[in-house]
């Protein structure tokens, strides 16, 4: 089963927008099977976005994304990387359909509320950084209606 890492970012906390996001995942089918509210360091942040190390917004996406707590998670499920990231919506809000998370709830490219991996080999590089523990593996009764 595939697992992806999503994280509600500084706006989207303050924002009172956890329950909201995590809401959708579940309702979706989801299973949240990772999950806490942290303060990223600067070098993890780098390290996070080191893809992004040589393009113009690389300082300000380190501040914004260090300047208070994310809600970092883990979920799994079928497809649930690209399905995450279709229901994230565009990175910039005003290319993001509404129904989206970034089209209902985001106006700026450089606040958009979510963080979602884009690909298999990043959700792996990404929940090895966030998370150092194990993920809860755990049966719900509701898989059979999903599956
Ligand atoms: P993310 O990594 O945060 O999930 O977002 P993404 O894949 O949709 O977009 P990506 O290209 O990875 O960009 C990472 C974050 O950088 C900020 N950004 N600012 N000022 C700009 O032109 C600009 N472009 C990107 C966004 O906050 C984006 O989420
Ligand atoms: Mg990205």
């Amino acid at each position: 089963m595939e697992r992806t890492f999503l994280m509600v970012k500084p706006d989207g906390v303050q924002r009172n927008l956890i329950g909201e996001i995590v809401s959708r995942f579940e309702k979706k089918g989801f299973k949240l099977v990772g999950a806490k509210l942290m303060t990223i360091p600067t070098e993890l942040a780098e390290e996070h976005y080191g893809e992004h190390k040589e393009r113009p917004f690389f300082g300000e996406l380190v501040d914004f994304i260090t300047s208070g707590p994310v809600f970092a998670m883990a979920w799994e499920g079928e497809n649930v990387i690209s399905t995450a990231r279709t229901m994230m919506g565009a990175t910039n809000p005003k290319d993001a359909a509404p129904g989206t998370i970034r089209g209902d709830f985001g106006v700026t490219v450089g606040k958009n509320i979510i963080h979602g991996s884009d690909a298999p080999e990043s959700a792996v590089r990404e929940l090895g950084l966030f998370f150092s523990e194990e993920f809860n593996s755990y049966d719900k009764q509701i898989d059979g209606w999903i599956y």
